[in-house]
């Protein structure tokens, strides 16, 4: 069940899809407090536990820290931030009492988890403004689902998405793009799509193409894509200001880019040097913005990412000048500690500097507001901008969007990648425990950075990162300018990372078909074990493994130099220990802890009690993946049902009744299958 209640005047954000009546009186469980600002508090038990917030620093079970809600360009995700990229203000809480809160507010959201008081939770906004919805129910999965049925149905991307996605910052010219292909395909190492980050483009103006480093851009799009490469070209959020650039000449005339508070265009400076941000929470410059996305289409292109739109401000241009005055007036002045430190901290403080957040405008529905009020929403109207442009484009096609910033709601439009992590073992685990988080709030299709993106990587971490991400969605490998290369093809096992890989694809219809019943049905893909075995008293405590779709448990090796791992069963389990998609051993193994054996090259997973797993045999790319002939590992007791959900990966007949199976498995071994014949070889674990 869920309760709407509104505080103060409300912006529109349109997170939600569904009519809620509102409620008077009193709002439940979360007392409002007294303070200045606009406050809740709840009592936390001993037993409380707090799931959500998206993508966020930290555990799974939110309890312990202080988080906020502003988007931020933040690449140290370390443990003492408090914001990332995104605002996704859905929690809940169980334990004593179940109940769910989405706070739909725009503005800056603080939620003290026990921070301040270890048994008390306070969630404080900035803006006295927000429409609260308080969920019921009796477990933690249907209170997501409620929220999820509130806030509507999850992006699907197109098949190929989910295919090995190599990526680099950036790959410079056609012949270096090309060369990438070739060592992929020659050394026969499966892959879907290659990206191009800011310097295809001409001095970083969004919406062209240097012509210098790509003459050829559209014959080299459509070479890789007869390989089954997809090109997949970055979209930052600010436009260049420059004289005859069109997509700037336009914004100014139709006066669609964010203004200062004397009706002028603001300037921050980000990549190109000078820009003006394109107003996307007003529906004609959105609809405007979102039409450019076509100049790429047109040459081929089937997917984009969205970079820098919290959005990221590396100074703004009054803070930058004002800023120069003061420090040339220090020139030739012997600098004490003081004066040096401010010195600093006013360099320091020119990027994303939340002050600046007051100083554009926005002209929206409910007139015009300054950035700082509806901040959490502009990475989210930006994708918003691409997404439904898509419908208006090609509506009958997917294209594969994905976006940095995003708050909820944005969900409907693209995924998210978890921005610029680091290229340490400790954030393997936290991109790890962001999917569950991140999927309650709607966001299936997601992945982190495969080897980190900042900093040096090593081979034993591409090849642990890339087990990692065997079962995410997004699966891609992508690294910042100037740290090591790190494509696949770049270390000595190439043999391991190849088997990797082509255990990627033989999961593929397993992948495919749990995404999208969990997109179709506001399910979570990738599940924390407490959501499931809540039976489990001990269960809550486990955060490094994770369900992936219905089948199977997911443990990966996150330590540097781990031979194994202990891994915790709730109950009994067939573990597989995968070299390769042939190469394999299975154990049952009852409920408690083990440690089990996992050399650099094996990867760990476990299919569960009355469950199976169906392999496909494989391919280098996904629409060479045949289902016509597959494999199901079933763990069977009495039987094992699987509804096995298929499609041409292109379109969006979802509803289709001839895109689902159901498969059987008896405990003697004999299967059967229920709409299209499906031809199975059984092994039973
Ligand atoms: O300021 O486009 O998170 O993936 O490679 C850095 C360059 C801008 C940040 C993105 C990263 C991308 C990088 N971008």
């Amino acid at each position: 069940m869920v309760q709407k209640y509104k505080f103060g005047n409300p912006f529109r954000t349109d997170a939600v899809v569904r009519e809620v009546a509102l409620c008077e009186g009193e709002m439940p469980y979360m007392k409002k407090a007294d303070g200045e600002k606009l406050s809740f508090s709840y009592h936390l038990e001993q037993e409380d536990e707090v799931y959500g917030l998206g993508e966020n620093v930290r555990g799974i079970n939110k309890r312990g820290w202080e988080y906020r809600s502003c988007c931020m360009d933040e690449p140290n995700h370390v443990e003492d931030k408090r914001s990332l990229y995104a605002s996704h203000n859905f929690f809940v809480v169980r334990g004593k009492k179940c109940f769910g809160v989405f706070l739909d507010a725009p503005g800056i959201v603080t939620f003290d988890i026990g921070y301040t008081h270890l048994d008390e939770m306070r969630v404080t906004l900035e803006e006295p403004d927000a429409m609260v919805y308080v969920f019921e129910g009796d477990s933690v999965l249907e209170i997501v689902k409620e929220f999820r049925v509130l806030v509507g149905r999850s992006y699907i991307p197109p098949k190929w998405a989910f295919g090995y996605q190599q990526s680099r910052w950036s790959y410079m010219t056609e012949d270096e793009i090309y060369e990438v292909a070739r060592m992929y395909r020659d050394n026969h190492f499966p892959l879907d799509s290659i990206y191009l980050d800011i310097d295809y483009m001409e001095r970083y103006k969004d919406f062209t193409i240097d012509r210098e480093r790509m003459p050829h851009f559209e014959e080299m799009v459509e070479n890789l894509k007869k390989e089954h490469i997809r090109v997949v070209p970055i979209i930052d959020a600010g436009v260049k200001v420059e004289e005859g650039y069109s997509v700037y000449e336009e914004g100014v005339e139709k006066g669609y880019f964010c203004k200062d508070k004397e009706g002028k265009e603001f300037v921050v400076g980000v990549w190109p040097g000078q820009v003006h941000f394109p107003d996307v929470l007003n529906k004609d410059a959105r609809e405007w913005f979102g039409n450019h996305y076509k100049f790429l289409i047109d040459k081929g292109v089937e997917g984009f990412w969205n970079d820098m739109n919290e959005p990221a401000i590396f100074y703004a241009q009054d803070r930058l000048d004002s800023t120069i005055d003061e420090i040339a007036s220090l020139k030739g002045q012997n600098l004490d500690l003081s004066i040096f430190h401010k010195f600093m901290g006013k360099v320091m403080g020119l990027s994303n500097n939340t002050e600046d957040y007051k100083k554009f405008y926005h002209e929206t529905e409910s007139g015009r507001l300054s950035h700082d009020k509806v901040h959490n929403l502009f990475g989210y109207n930006m994708t918003r901008a691409a997404g439904e442009a898509f419908e208006r484009i090609c509506p009958d096609k997917r294209i594969l969007m994905f976006s940095r910033s995003s708050y909820v709601g944005m969900h409907r439009y693209g995924g998210i990648w978890m921005g610029d992590n680091k290229s340490w073992w400790q954030h393997m685990l936290l991109n790890f425990k962001m999917q569950p988080s991140l999927n309650m709030m709607g966001i299936l299709y997601t992945g982190g950075d495969i080897g980190g993106f900042g900093a040096d990587t090593t081979e034993d971490l591409v090849i642990r990162w890339t087990q990692m991400a065997l079962f995410a969605p997004l699966m891609r490998n992508h690294s910042a300018l100037g740290t090591r290369v790190q494509e696949v093809y770049r270390f000595d096992n190439q043999d391991i990372l190849r088997n990797i890989l082509g255990i990627r694809y033989g999961l593929l219809p397993y992948l495919y078909s749990e995404f999208m019943k969990a997109a179709l049905r506001d399910e979570m893909y990738y599940k924390p074990l407490a959501f499931e075995y809540t039976q489990d008293a001990y269960v809550s405590q486990v955060e490094d493994q994770l369900l992936a779709g219905d089948s199977v448990m997911t443990a990966p090796v996150f330590v540097q130099n781990a031979k194994g791992r202990y891994v915790y069963l709730p109950e009994e389990m067939a573990m597989v220990r995968m070299r390769s998609l042939d190469d394999y051993d299975t154990r049952r193994y009852p409920a408690g802890h083990h440690y089990i054996e996992a050399g650099l090259g094996e990867t760990l997973l476990f299919v569960r009690r009355n469950k199976m797993l169906i392999l496909s045999k494989g391919g280098e790319y996904t629409e060479e993946v045949k289902t016509d002939s597959m494999k199901a590992l079933a763990f069977v007791e009495d039987k094992a049902v699987y509804e096995w959900y298929d499609d041409d990966g292109m379109g969006k007949d979802y509803s289709n009744p001839e895109n689902i199976r159901k498969i059987t498995i008896s405990a003697d071994g004999s299967c059967t299958c229920e709409g299209k014949p499906v031809n199975l070889e059984v092994e039973m674990l």
